[in-house]
């Protein structure tokens, strides 16, 4: 696994790795509840974090290495150039908390820059993920403490006792951000302060507005990667909850909305027809649309706008050459 798939079915409750249980998680109710509840409304939507099945991480890691899909490249490069400066503001910092981590990719690189960091806790909602991600980083950081916390990002419970007295610093990469609302994403940072405490800081990567030009074909791309990881939502549903979607009926379709400043990721219907799923009808008219997708971007300006409403003061930004990618320094006051 390279890189991460952000958004994983919520867990009943956050478990650190070592106490997990197994067996079945509440992730397929609430998938059958979602889908159910999204099809039946007058304008069909499902929640972003649904996308992520096994199938759709995989398409999801694939769009990270597409030459139109500049965020993940940008923010590597970002933290590649600037680890030094960015770990000169934390000279503190002896814990790393990271929401959503995935394969915690970047997140050698700013434990390469960050030499004091003796703990690191990633919060991601896959087991197998968070296993990889410990075994590769003790391989490269034999003295790093690394405590693993199964939960949804957005939900993530408790830090281990380990970390109480530890000068925190959170890592939210990938314009993760952007998949939530505005209300969302402020909820998110109020947690996050709350998880965090008092002095902890808070490195998150948000996409920044940019020409429609190279925007659109980030969420479009040639080789049709995108409208597959799109429509594998609908084989997800077919697999999964037993649906007759047909997928070539379906078209994928980005596009950016400039009253809410993001990206909308829809599945049109390309004709009228009636899908069965779980016992239940759903009909679609030519033209119709399921939403699967925002993906919100931001300003600097907008960035620190967020941030102040969230409790969180607004230390640093780095953005790279072409404007095409942020990471923001936040602090909470000691
Ligand atoms: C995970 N997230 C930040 C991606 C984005 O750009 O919003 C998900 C994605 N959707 C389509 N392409 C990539």
């Amino acid at each position: 696994m390279r890189s991460r798939s952000p958004f994983r079915q919520a867990a009943a409750k956050p478990v650190p790795l070592d106490e997990r249980v197994s067996g079945p998680g509440a992730a397929d109710g609430d998938f059958a509840e979602a889908v159910l509840a999204g099809l039946s409304g007058a304008r069909k939507a499902i929640p972003s974090r649904f996308l992520y099945d096994a199938r759709g991480s995989e398409l999801f890691d694939e769009i990270t290495d597409l030459p139109e899909y500049y965020p993940t490249r940008t923010e590597i490069a970002l933290l590649q150039r600037y680890g030094a400066e960015i770990a000169a503001y934390l000279p503190e910092a002896t814990a790393l908390i990271e929401f959503g981590s995935g394969s915690s990719r970047k997140t050698a690189m700013l434990l390469e820059a960050l030499r004091r960091v003796s703990h690191y806790v990633p919060i991601d909602i896959e087991a197998s993920c968070l296993e990889q991600a410990r075994s590769s980083l003790i391989a490269r950081f034999p003295d790093l403490a690394v405590l693993p916390l199964i939960a949804d990002f957005t939900d993530a419970g408790t830090l281990p006792e380990a970390v109480a007295d530890a000068a925190k610093l959170g890592f939210f990469s990938g314009s993760t951000i952007g998949n939530l609302t505005y209300a969302e994403a402020r909820r998110f940072l109020r947690d996050a302060a709350a998880l965090l405490g008092p002095g902890a800081r808070f490195l998150v990567g948000v996409d920044l507005k940019k020409p429609l030009d190279i925007l659109l074909p980030a969420y479009n791309d040639a080789k049709g990667v995108t409208a597959d990881f799109n429509r594998n939502l609908l084989a997800r549903i077919n697999r999964e909850l037993g649906g007759d979607f047909d997928l070539s009926g379906f078209e994928h379709e980005a596009v950016y909305n400039e009253a809410e400043g993001r990206i909308e990721m829809h599945l049109v219907s390309r004709r009228a027809q009636t899908v069965e799923l779980l016992g239940r009808r759903f009909a679609f008219a030519e033209g119709e649309r399921i939403h699967t997708e925002n993906s919100h971007k931001y300003t600097a300006p907008e960035v620190r706008r967020l941030a102040a409403a969230s409790g969180w003061r607004h230390a640093a930004v780095w953005i790279n050459d072409d404007a095409l990618f942020s990471l923001h320094l936040l602090k909470l006051p000691d």
